[in-house]
């Protein structure tokens, strides 16, 4: 798809309209993400609007970035991090008609697939996203801004759904009643979290908080982990954010839009390569606290997602894009089918994580 782009976006970067190609490309529910293709280059570049409806800071992940990548190049300087390329004005961002865009270069010879092909590339991946919490470990995570408030904090995900579920119509509460009891039987995962969440040894860590598959650069021959990407929402988190996301996206052959919930199955030989693979990285790097948390990493970040469709069903489906009434509902369901697979399996989920903590 070709796109009608404000000529004064690449202008801001030095391209003229006439001499680039641009693609939409990406599935991402939140930015609109191009590639630039200038005449006058070799190199491409992926262009990125940043949804401020979302990101309601941009200057903070531009603070982050820089914060980072400053100490990545000093002391890791061979690590692959996708800094934004400059306007020319030498501006992080270019701020154009109160929206703001950036561009990153574009790595040639990879691929960011949008599902699992094999458990390689769960291992890979999980093995980059353990990777850069490992080199920032030593990194005061205290010194980033938070680039959404709150952003995986079950507590305040759990007091927007009650907020919201308090001011729904009727109608709506009805429509989502399986679900909503599903989301208050659940309820124990809030307070199992809260019950660790105050131990010394379950520190705020530098999280990359977006894990899916797609945020990963494969090589396209090898599948070989190359980076990381979509660095939007790095900032101080739980550990349990990273690791329990790629449960959430890589155990199922099928993504939260499915409807049919026959298909949702936990697929084990995804499961060990992800754990795998972020233990390669994150292993002596844990502490005992978080190594006692990684099966329920999953049930956290999975029910937190499943709480944030509810949610957004509840106040009229206005933060996740649907292209039919009740898919928010149908995510919902979604999530806490896979929740109750991750739950059945418990015991030969736990062996397998304990296998690799040895
Ligand atoms: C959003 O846009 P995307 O797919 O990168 C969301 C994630 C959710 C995900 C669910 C900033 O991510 O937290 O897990 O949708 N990102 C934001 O598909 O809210
Ligand atoms: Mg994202």
């Amino acid at each position: 798809m070709e796109l009608n782009l404000d000529s004064e976006v690449l202008e801001a970067y030095g391209y003229a309209k006439e001499n680039t190609k641009i693609t939409q490309i990406g599935t991402g529910l939140i930015n609109r993400t191009y590639l630039l293709s200038p005449q006058s280059e070799e190199k491409k570049y992926i262009l990125q609007n940043i949804n401020t409806s979302v990101f309601k800071s941009p200057l903070s992940i531009a603070h982050n970035l820089r914060a980072i990548a400053d100490y990545l190049t000093f002391n890791f300087p061979d690590y692959l991090f996708i800094k934004p390329v400059p306007t020319v004005k030498s501006e992080e961002m270019a701020h154009i008609h109160h929206e703001y865009w950036r561009l990153l270069p574009f790595v040639p010879n990879t691929i960011s697939p949008e599902v699992l092909a094999y458990p390689k590339q769960a291992y890979e991946a999980a093995k980059q996203f353990g990777k850069l919490s490992r080199l920032l470990d030593k990194f005061d995570a205290k010194t980033l801004q938070p680039t959404i408030a709150g952003f995986h904090d079950l507590n305040l995900r759990y007091k927007q759904f009650t907020d919201a579920l308090n001011q729904a119509e009727e109608t709506l509460r009805e429509t989502a009643k399986t679900q909503l009891s599903d989301a208050l039987a659940h309820q124990y995962i809030l307070d199992y979290y809260n019950s660790y969440s105050h131990r010394n040894d379950f520190p705020d860590r530098v999280m990359h908080h977006d894990t899916k598959i797609s945020n990963v650069l494969l090589d396209r021959e090898t599948n070989e982990g190359i980076c990381v990407i979509d660095l939007d929402t790095i900032m101080p988190g739980k550990f349990i954010s990273d690791l329990g996301d790629m449960m959430r996206t890589y155990l199922c052959a099928c993504s939260e839009n499915e409807t049919d919930l026959d298909k949702i199955k936990l697929r084990l030989p995804y499961f060990e390569a992800t754990v795998k693979g972020y233990l390669s990285e994150m292993k002596g790097i844990l502490t005992e606290t978080e190594k006692e948390l990684i099966l329920f990493s999953g049930k956290y970040m999975i029910y937190m997602q499943a709480l944030r469709f509810l949610t957004d069903f509840l106040s009229g489906n206005t933060y996740y894009p649907i292209s039919y009434p009740t898919q928010n509902l149908d995510r919902v369901k979604n999530q806490f089918k896979l929740l109750h697979e991750l739950s059945v399996n418990e015991k030969e989920l736990q062996g397998i994580i304990e296998e690799n903590l040895v």
